[in-house]
């Protein structure tokens, strides 16, 4: 008794570990996500670069990227949608509820994903540097964060009330924007989601994790 920290009864002893690295916007999902759910402390957080190839990554994801989660028992668990999901079924399937009994809102939390999506392969695309950069792929992903920003701006009052994986995604979006494409400017062009942020990246879960180079 009391050989474990508060939170791990369960746990026979073992920690989860949580691969991650800090600029990655999915494992953000995931670290808020073990914060909002008071997880953090039956969690080991180990910051690993997917490009360097770690064999401890590879060994349990073998795509090679991050998020990617070692449960209780030793198990790779990934991506991250998938680790939110298992996290939240330990926890009282607080983030997921609403969206799990609403087309609607599954559809908005799907759109989010496919935004981290362009934002992260336009990131991509910027690093094959000018010569490889396309004019063509990034105006894509533009075009599709414009569009989907502009879509969810206009659902902004139906989106859950509580934390859930939907206001997750949309902040990290919003925070990896200013990271990486600051030139986009989101403040500029949807000026009605200034509020909404507003209020939910002051959580202490964001604050926490915000991306790093
Ligand atoms: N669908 C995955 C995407 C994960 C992903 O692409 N992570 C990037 C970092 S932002 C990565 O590890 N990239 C390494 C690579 O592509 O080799 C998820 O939701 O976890």
């Amino acid at each position: 008794m009391g050989r474990w920290p508060r939170g791990c009864g369960k746990l026979k002893g073992n920690f989860m570990k949580l691969i991650y690295s800090n600029a990655s916007p999915y494992a953000r999902t995931v670290r808020v996500a073990l914060r909002e759910l008071e997880m953090l402390e039956r969690m080991e957080e180990i910051a690993q670069h997917p490009f360097d190839n770690p064999a401890q990554l590879i060994s349990f994801n073998p795509l090679c990227k991050v998020p990617c989660l070692i449960n209780e028992d030793g198990k790779g668990i990934f991506d991250s949608q998938v680790i939110c999901e298992y996290l939240d079924s330990k926890a009282n399937n607080q983030l997921f509820s609403d969206i799990n009994q609403n087309w609607q809102l599954k559809t908005y939390y799907s759109l989010t994903r496919g935004i981290l999506d362009s934002c992260v392969a336009w990131q991509q695309d910027k690093m094959r540097g000018k010569i490889g950069e396309s004019e063509f792929w990034q105006s894509r992903f533009i075009s599709s964060i414009e569009r989907g920003l502009d879509f969810l701006r206009k659902k902004i009052n139906e989106l859950p009330k509580e934390v859930s994986a939907l206001t997750i995604n949309l902040v990290t979006i919003l925070d990896y924007l200013d990271f990486r494409h600051p030139e986009y400017d989101w403040q500029e062009r949807h000026p009605e989601l200034i509020d909404w942020y507003q209020i939910w990246s002051k959580r202490e879960s964001f604050d926490a994790t915000k991306p790093k180079a």
